[in-house]
C-alpha cells in the first residue's frame, strides 16, 4: 500500500507557524536542522544498536529495538487505516509502549495528542472530539483505574474514535500488541510540520492544545541535553508522567535518548518505587515537582537504598522553596538544577557553574540565545530589571499559536508573537528569572495545572449553584490547593454533594476542589469582576494556623 506525503506546500489547519523570517533565521543559527523524529531514532539506532534505550517494568529495548519496533508498529497503524495528520489521543502511563506508539505515529506523520494518566471522560472526550482523533491509546489498567471503562464511554461520546488500541489486556478493543507488523513503505513526513500535542495547564473554560513541530522540538531537546551535559552514561529515572514536558524533553527522556544513555520507567513517583529503580539502574539524573522533592528528601533519610549514583535533580513545575532546595546537596550528595518551564515552548534551567545562591533562588535562565524574555507592566512597557512583570517570551521552539484558538490566541499573544506566559517573574542582573507570581487564573496544585474557569464551569452546571468561583488556598506540602466559593440558589446542597457531583461529570481527581466555601455572594471589584484578591485573601486567613 502506498501512502502519499503530505506536500510542504499544503498549511496544517489551525496551526500558526512562525513567520517566514524567524523560520529562516532559526534554521541559519543552526537551531532548526531539517530533521524529523523517525530520522532522529532512526540515526540514534544506527549509532547507538545494541545499548539500552528503555528500561520498563517489564521489558528493556535497545536503540535498535525500538527502531524497529516503531516502524513495524507504524506499519500496524497504517493498516488500521491510520494516515498522515491524524490526531490520536494517547493516554499510557510509563510504560515502553508509550514511546514505542509516539515514535510510530511520528514515523507515519499521525499526531499523538499526549494526555496524562490521571485525565478521565470530562477531558478525553474533549480532546477526542476538538481534535476529531481517529484513535484512542490506553493501557488496560493503571493504579487500579480501569482504561477500557473510560474508552467504552469516550467511544460513546466521540464518533470519530474508530480504533482505541490497548496496551496489556484488550479486553473488547485491540491489542496493540497484534499491531506490531511487518515494515511498510511509509509516507514522508516533514521537519516543519506540527509533530505533536502537548497539552495546555491553561486558565480558559477548555485545555488547549499546543502544536509542537519535529525542527523545534528537537531544538530545545538537544540544546536540553547539552545544557545538563548529558551522555551515553547517563541513565534517566522518569518518575513524573512520561508525556508531561518535563519528563519528556527538559532534557528528559528524549534528551537522554538524544545522548546514547538510558531512560529508566518508573510506574509510579513514589519513593518506594524510585529509589528502588535509582538502585538498580544506577540512575543519574531525575526530576521531580517540589512536592515530590520533599517527600523524597524525607524518604532519603533513612532508605535502604543506595542513591550515590544521583548526580543531578531537577526540580520545576512549581515553585520551589529556598529551604528545601537547600536540603538536596546534603541529602541526595548531588546538584540541584532548577527547571522553570512551560509545555508553550520557553524552558529555563540553573547551571552547572551558577553559583550556588542563584540555584537555589533562581528558576534558572533561558536555554537559547534566541530566547526573547520580555518582563512587561500591565500595558506591555517594559519594566526594569529587578522589577516584578508580566513574563512574555518569543523564540525558536515557542509556539506562535495554540491549535484551533483563533480569538484565544489574540489574547494570548502579542500582535508581535510575544506569547503572553501568564507568570510574573523578576529579571536578576545575571540574566535568571525568579518565579514571583502568577497573573492567569490558574491554580498550580503542586505542579498540576488546574484552569479555574474550566472548573466553575462545572460547578455552574450544578442545579443548586448560582455563582462559583475557583482561587487558590495555600498548602504547605502542594504550594497551594483550590477552594470553590459557591452561591447556592435557595438551600445550599451539602459540599460532599457537590463533590460526587464533580467526580460523576468525569473530572480528572486533581481537579476536583479541595474545599467548598458557600458564601452569600461573590465580592467584586470597581469594574465588577468576580475579586478573586479578596477571595483569596479570605480563605488563606481562614485557614491560617491561629496565634502567628
Ligand atoms: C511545566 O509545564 P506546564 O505547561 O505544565 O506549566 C507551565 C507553568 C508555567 O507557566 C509556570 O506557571 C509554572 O508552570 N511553572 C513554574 C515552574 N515551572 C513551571 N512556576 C514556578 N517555578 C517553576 N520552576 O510545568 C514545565 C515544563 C517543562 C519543564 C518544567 C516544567
Amino acid at each position: 500500500m502506498r501512502v502519499d506525503a503530505v506536500p510542504e506546500t499544503q498549511p496544517f489547519e489551525g496551526f500558526t507557524p512562525w513567520p517566514a523570517d524567524f523560520a529562516e533565521r532559526y534554521r541559519q543559527a543552526g537551531y532548526w536542522l531539517g530533521e524529523t523524529f523517525g530520522e532522529w531514532l532512526h540515526a540514534r539506532a544506527e549509532r547507538f544498536g545494541d545499548r539500552i534505550a528503555l528500561v520498563g517494568e517489564k521489558r528493556r529495548l535497545s536503540y535498535r529495538e525500538l527502531d524497529a519496533r516503531a516502524s513495524q508498529l507504524a506499519a500496524g497503524f497504517l493498516g488500521l487505516g491510520i494516515r498522515p495528520r491524524d490526531r490520536v489521543v494517547v493516554q499510557l502511563p510509563n510504560v515502553v509502549e508509550f514511546f514505542e506508539v509516539c515514535f510510530a505515529l511520528f514515523r507515519l506523520g499521525a499526531l499523538p495528542v499526549l494526555a496524562l494518566p490521571a485525565h478521565r471522560r470530562s477531558e478525553i472526550s474533549y480532546f477526542c472530539q476538538f481534535t476529531e482523533a481517529v484513535a484512542y491509546v490506553i493501557a488496560d489498567k493503571d493504579g487500579g483505574f480501569d482504561y477500557r471503562t473510560l474508552a467504552a464511554e469516550i467511544r460513546a461520546e466521540a464518533p470519530t474514535v474508530k480504533h482505541v488500541l490497548v496496551a496489556g489486556e484488550p479486553g473488547l478493543f485491540t491489542a496493540l500488541e497484534g499491531l506490531y507488523g511487518e515494515s511498510a513503505a511509509l509516507p514522508e513526513t516533514t521537519p516543519g510540520d506540527v509533530a505533536f500535542f502537548q497539552l495546555s495547564g491553561g486558565s480558559t473554560g477548555v485545555p488547549k492544545l499546543i502544536p509542537r513541530t519535529h525542527d523545534d522540538y528537537l531544538y530545545s531537546v538537544r540544546a536540553s541535553a547539552e545544557i545538563c551535559a548529558l551522555d551515553a552514561d547517563s541513565v534517566y529515572l522518569a518518575a513524573l508522567p512520561a508525556a508531561h514536558n518535563f519528563t519528556l524533553s527538559s532534557p528528559g527522556s528524549l534528551g537522554v535518548l538524544d545522548a546514547g544513555g538510558r531512560v529508566v520507567l518508573s510506574r509510579r513517583p513514589s519513593p518506594d518505587e524510585a529509589f528502588l529503580w535509582i538502585e538498580k539502574e544506577r540512575v543519574t539524573v531525575t526530576s521531580v515537582v517540589p512536592p515530590l522533592c520533599a517527600v523524597w528528601l524525607e524518604a532519603a533519610r533513612n532508605t535502604r537504598h543506595d542513591l550515590s549514583s544521583l548526580r543531578l535533580l531537577q526540580v520545576g513545575g512549581s515553585k520551589l522553596s529556598a529551604e528545601v532546595a537547600r536540603r538536596v546537596r546534603g541529602t541526595f550528595g548531588c546538584t540541584l538544577q532548577q527547571v522553570f518551564g512551560m509545555a508553550e515552548g520557553l524552558v529555563n534551567y540553573t547551571r552547572f557553574d551558577d553559583p550556588e545562591d542563584v540555584i537555589i533562588e533562581t528558576q534558572g535562565r533561558p536555554i537559547s540565545r534566541d530566547d526573547e524574555v520580555r518582563v512587561v507592566d500591565d500595558d506591555d512597557r517594559d519594566v526594569e530589571v529587578g522589577e516584578v512583570g508580566h513574563l512574555l517570551t518569543r523564540g525558536p521552539y515557542t509556539i506562535r499559536g495554540y491549535y484551533k484558538a483563533t480569538a484565544h490566541n489574540e489574547k494570548a499573544f502579542t500582535r508581535d508573537g510575544f506569547y503572553r506566559t501568564g507568570d510574573l517573574v523578576r529579571r536578576t542582573p545575571s540574566g535568571h528569572l525568579v518565579v514571583e507570581g502568577r497573573a492567569k487564573d490558574q491554580i498550580n496544585r503542586g505542579g498540576e495545572k488546574i484552569a479555574a474557569e474550566e472548573i466553575e464551569n462545572h460547578v455552574l452546571a450544578h442545579p443548586a449553584v448560582r455563582d462559583a468561583a475557583l482561587v487558590a488556598m495555600p498548602d504547605a506540602f502542594l504550594g497551594e490547593r483550590s477552594c470553590v466559593f459557591v452561591v447556592a440558589r435557595e438551600q445550599p446542597p451539602a459540599a460532599r454533594e457537590v463533590t460526587a457531583f464533580l467526580r460523576a461529570r468525569g473530572l480528572a481527581s486533581y481537579k476536583i476542589p479541595d474545599r467548598i466555601e458557600f458564601i452569600d455572594d461573590l465580592p467584586k471589584t470597581s469594574v465588577g469582576k468576580v475579586d478573586k484578591k479578596a477571595l483569596r485573601r479570605w480563605i488563606a486567613d481562614k485557614i491560617a494556623p491561629k496565634g502567628q
